[in-house]
C-alpha cells in the first residue's frame, strides 16, 4: 500500500493570514466573475459565473425555483438528476423560460382556474405572482394578477373563482409602454401592490414591473426592465441513462450538464463524456468528479471534463467515510487538486476550472476554498436552509428547520451515484436524512457570505480571485488556537 505520510484536513483547520492591502481594495471593488469550463490559454471560457457559487445536484437543493433565485444573484443551480427525465427536463424548461420581472404565463392560466390553482402554479413555478390572460397564454389580453400575498390577504375561499376574485379586489392599476420606470414605481407605492402590469396599445400584457426591481434599475429610469434576459442553469446526469437523458436535458435549454457521481476516478465516468463528444463535440459543456487526488483530476482532464469536482465524504448529510472507509479531508483534495490543475494548464495550456464541493460550514470556508484554489464551490446544506429550497420548512421543538437529506440515503434512493455496476438498486446507504437550520431568503443569505468574501479578500489584498490564489497566505492552526478564534473566557449575555 501506498502510504501519505501527512493527515489530510479540513477547512477548519486553517486561516487566512492578511496582506497588504492599499486604499483601491475596498470590497465594492471586488470581481468575483469566475470560469465554469475549460478554456485555452488566452481565450475566454464559454461560460462563466458571476458569484462562485453553485447549488449541489440534490434532490432538497436544487430545483427550477431554487436555480431561478440562485441565477439572479449571479450564481448556477444543477438541477437534481434522481428523478424521471421528463421531470428533469421540466425543471431546466422553467428556469429558461423565466424572465425577470415578466411572469411567462404557464399554460392554462384561465380565469375558470380556483385560486386554490393559482396558488399552487405560483408554488411550483416559483413565481410569486401569476398573470391570468384571456386565452391562457403570455400574449394574451391581460385579465388580472394573483399573488400569493392576495390569496393570503384577501380571505377568499380556495375555491373563489379567479374571475369573481378579480371582481372583487375592483379595478387592476394599469400603466403603458411609456411609462418611465420611475413613475411605474411611484404608482406601486401610491396603491400598495407588489406588481404593476404593463399593457400595449392593443391592451395585451407587455411587462409586469415588481417593486424589487426597482433598486436595480434606479440608474437607468427611463428604460422599464433588461426582461429578455434569460438565466443560466446546470443539469446533472449519470453514468446510466445518459443516451437518454442528455438530449432531453439539451432539448429543454440547459446550459452545463455535470456527471454526478459520489466517485468519479473512474471509466464510467470516461465513456459518458466520450459519448458527449462523439454526439455533439466541444459544443456541450460537461463538468465531472468527484476526484480527491491529482490522478484523479487528470484522468478526468485527459478524457475532457469542462470543470472538476474535488470532494468525498465531507458533505455534511455524507456518511460514505464511515460506511466504505473512502474519502479524504476536504482542504488537502482541493490542494493537491488545484496544484494539478496548474500544472496541467502550464504544460498544456489548458485551465480546467475545479469546484470545491461539500463541507462548507462556515461563510469563511468559502474564501479559504477559493485561496486553495477552487474556482468556485459547490453547496448543498447552505442552500437547503433557504425560502426556495425545494424541501419543507418544520417546526422542530419551537424551531423552524428545513428537511435536508443526502442523494445516497435511503428517502433520495439515488442509486445510479453511487452504482459500480451492480444490482441497479442502491445496497446500502452513504447518505442520511436530516434537518437544518431554517434560515430565510437566499438573496439575503448570499449577500451576507459573499460580504465576508469580499470584505476577507480586500485584507488579502486582492480584487479578483485569481489574484486572491496567488497572493494569499494560508496559516495551519493548532486546535488551542481555533478555541482562541472564538468568544472566550467571557460569559455571553444572550447565552440560553
Ligand atoms: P454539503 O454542502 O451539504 O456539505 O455537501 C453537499 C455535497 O454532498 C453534494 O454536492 C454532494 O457531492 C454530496 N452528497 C450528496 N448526497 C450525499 C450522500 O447522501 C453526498 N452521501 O455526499
Amino acid at each position: 500500500a501506498f502510504y501519505y505520510e501527512e493527515p489530510s484536513r479540513t477547512f477548519s483547520e486553517y486561516l487566512l493570514v492578511p496582506g497588504y492591502s492599499s486604499t483601491k481594495c475596498v470590497p465594492s471593488e471586488v470581481s468575483l466573475k469566475t470560469p465554469l469550463v475549460r478554456y485555452n490559454k488566452g481565450e475566454e471560457p464559454a461560460l462563466h459565473i458571476n458569484i462562485p457559487m453553485v447549488s449541489a445536484i440534490m434532490q432538497s437543493v436544487s430545483d427550477d425555483r431554487l436555480a431561478i433565485a440562485l441565477a439572479q444573484e449571479g450564481g448556477l443551480s444543477f438541477i437534481y438528476g434522481s428523478q424521471t427525465i421528463a421531470e428533469q427536463a421540466a425543471m431546466v424548461n422553467r428556469v429558461k423560460r423565466y424572465r425577470a420581472g415578466f411572469v411567462v404565463s404557464d399554460s392554462n392560466v384561465s380565469p375558470e382556474m380556483t385560486l386554490e390553482d393559482v396558488l399552487s402554479l405560483t408554488e411550483r413555478t416559483g413565481h410569486s405572482t401569476i398573470a391570468v390572460t384571456e386565452d391562457g397564454g403570455p400574449n394574451g389580453r391581460l385579465l388580472g394578477i394573483v399573488t400569493n400575498k392576495d390569496y393570503r390577504v384577501s380571505r377568499m375561499t380556495p375555491d373563489t373563482k379567479v374571475k369573481e376574485f378579480m371582481t372583487q379586489i375592483g379595478d387592476l392599476v394599469y400603466a403603458d409602454e411609456d411609462t418611465t420606470l420611475k413613475e411605474a414605481n411611484d404608482i406601486i407605492w401610491e396603491h400598495k401592490i407588489n406588481c404593476l402590469p404593463l399593457v400595449n396599445k392593443e391592451g395585451q400584457l407587455v411587462y409586469l414591473v415588481f417593486r424589487k426591481d426597482y433598486d436595480s434599475h434606479k440608474k437607468n429610469e427611463n428604460e422599464l426592465i433588461d426582461s429578455s434576459k434569460r438565466y443560466m442553469v446546470g443539469a446533472g446526469i449519470n453514468t446510466r441513462d445518459y443516451e437518454e437523458r442528455v438530449p432531453a436535458l439539451l432539448e429543454a435549454g440547459a446550459d452545463v450538464l455535470c456527471i454526478d457521481s459520489s466517485e468519479g476516478f473512474s471509466e464510467w465516468q470516461k465513456i459518458t463524456i466520450d459519448y458527449i463528444r462523439k454526439n455533439y463535440g466541444q459544443s456541450v459543456k460537461v463538468g465531472a468528479g468527484n476526484v480527491v487526488d491529482a490522478e484523479g483530476f487528470r484522468f478526468l482532464a485527459e478524457a475532457g471534463a469542462d470543470f472538476i469536482k474535488v470532494g468525498i465524504g465531507g458533505g455534511a448529510i455524507c456518511i460514505t467515510r464511515e460506511q466504505k472507509g473512502i474519502g479524504r479531508g476536504q482542504a488537502t483534495s482541493l490542494i493537491e487538486v488545484a496544484r494539478a490543475r496548474d500544472a496541467y494548464y502550464e504544460e498544456t495550456g489548458i485551465y480546467v476550472p475545479i469546484c470545491s464541493d461539500g463541507g462548507i460550514v462556515h461563510d469563511y470556508h468559502v474564501t479559504l476554498a477559493l485561496a486553495m484554489g477552487a474556482d468556485f464551490v459547490m453547496l448543498g446544506r447552505y442552500f437547503a436552509r433557504f425560502d426556495e429550497s425545494p424541501t419543507k420548512r418544520v417546526n422542530v421543538n419551537g424551531s423552524y428547520m428545513k428537511e435536508y437529506w443526502g442523494e445516497g440515503s435511503a428517502r433520495a434512493r439515488n442509486w445510479q451515484r453511487y452504482d459500480m455496476g451492480g444490482e441497479k438498486k442502491l445496497s446500502f446507504e452513504e447518505g442520511v436524512d436530516s434537518f437544518v437550520p431554517y434560515a430565510g431568503s437566499l438573496k439575503d443569505n448570499v449577500g451576507l457570505t459573499l460580504s465576508k468574501v469580499r470584505s476577507t479578500m480586500c485584507n488579502c489584498g486582492a480584487l479578483t480571485i485569481p489574484e486572491l490564489q496567488s497572493k494569499a497566505k494560508i496559516t495551519l492552526v493548532s486546535s488551542t488556537s481555533i478555541v482562541e478564534g472564538g468568544a472566550h473566557d467571557v460569559m455571553l449575555r444572550d447565552s440560553k
